[in-house]
């Protein structure tokens, strides 16, 4: 059976990590069966959640698991044309590569309150003082990665307003369709809902939360894509 490896789940949610839940919602979504297990990035191939292993096969990062998971299983993108899976693809990459970096900032810099959900969700597995080292370790790393990707040298409310505009993106994209492309859903789709529950629908509290809250067809969107797809959540 095929093993997932990810954040525990917290906040009603499938995953706090953007990436897990991307990859649990396609497995879903394909039909793919699978078993869980909760750990941390530490000991990822990469130092990155998720990875899987599936037989021998370890494998790190979103992008090449659902790679192996249409070549191997099921390929949700099949009978996308080109102009398609070019949109598909542009779509993720402003999503993963853009929008991620405003949420991420939310998290890990933007206010006190949100950092104590965010280090209680990710480090509360750990015993009490070793969650506390662990956290003023990855803390400062996650900072400079947001720095790093350029977003950290923002004001806040640049770092919003280009996080917005990523949103009006996804709500005109998604129109009043039920998934982003064609009539079924796609990995666009795994993705956009991995993103989108971890900006609208978890306890981090910011402008581009409430933003996109605003966004009706995304706030149905994200409802109905939870409802169907982990309706153990509900
Ligand atoms: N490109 C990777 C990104 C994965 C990623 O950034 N994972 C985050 C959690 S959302 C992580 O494990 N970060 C730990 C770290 O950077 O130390 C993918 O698609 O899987």
């Amino acid at each position: 059976m095929l093993i997932l490896y990810q954040f525990e789940r917290t906040w009603g949610i499938p995953n706090l990590s953007h990436f897990c839940c991307k990859t649990e919602t396609y497995l879903r979504m394909a039909g793919i069966e699978y078993d869980i297990r909760t750990t941390l990035p530490l000991s990822a191939p990469k130092g990155k959640l998720p990875y899987i292993r599936d037989g021998d096969l370890k494998l790190a990062d979103s992008r090449f698991i659902i790679q192996h998971l249409k070549t191997k299983y099921k390929d949700l993108d099949a009978g996308l044309n080109p102009a398609e899976a070019a949109l598909s693809l542009a779509m993720q990459r402003l999503i993963e590569e853009h929008l991620f970096w405003a949420t991420m900032y939310t998290r890990w810099q933007y206010t006190d309150s949100n950092w104590r959900i965010n280090k209680e969700a990710i480090f509360g597995v750990l015993p009490p003082v070793v969650r506390d080292v662990v956290a003023l370790i990855y803390r400062p790393r996650i900072k400079r990665q947001i720095f790093g990707h350029g977003t950290g040298r923002h004001k806040p409310e640049e770092v919003f307003e280009l996080g917005m505009a990523d949103i009006d993106a996804l709500s005109d994209c998604l129109g009043d369709n039920e998934y982003f492309i064609g009539n079924r859903p796609t990995t666009l789709d795994a993705s956009a809902f991995g993103f989108l529950i971890n900006t609208i629908g978890c306890p981090i509290e910011s402008p581009l939360k409430e933003y996109g809250l605003v966004k009706r067809n995304l706030r149905n969107y994200v409802d109905r894509i939870k409802a169907q797809y982990y309706p153990e959540l509900s």
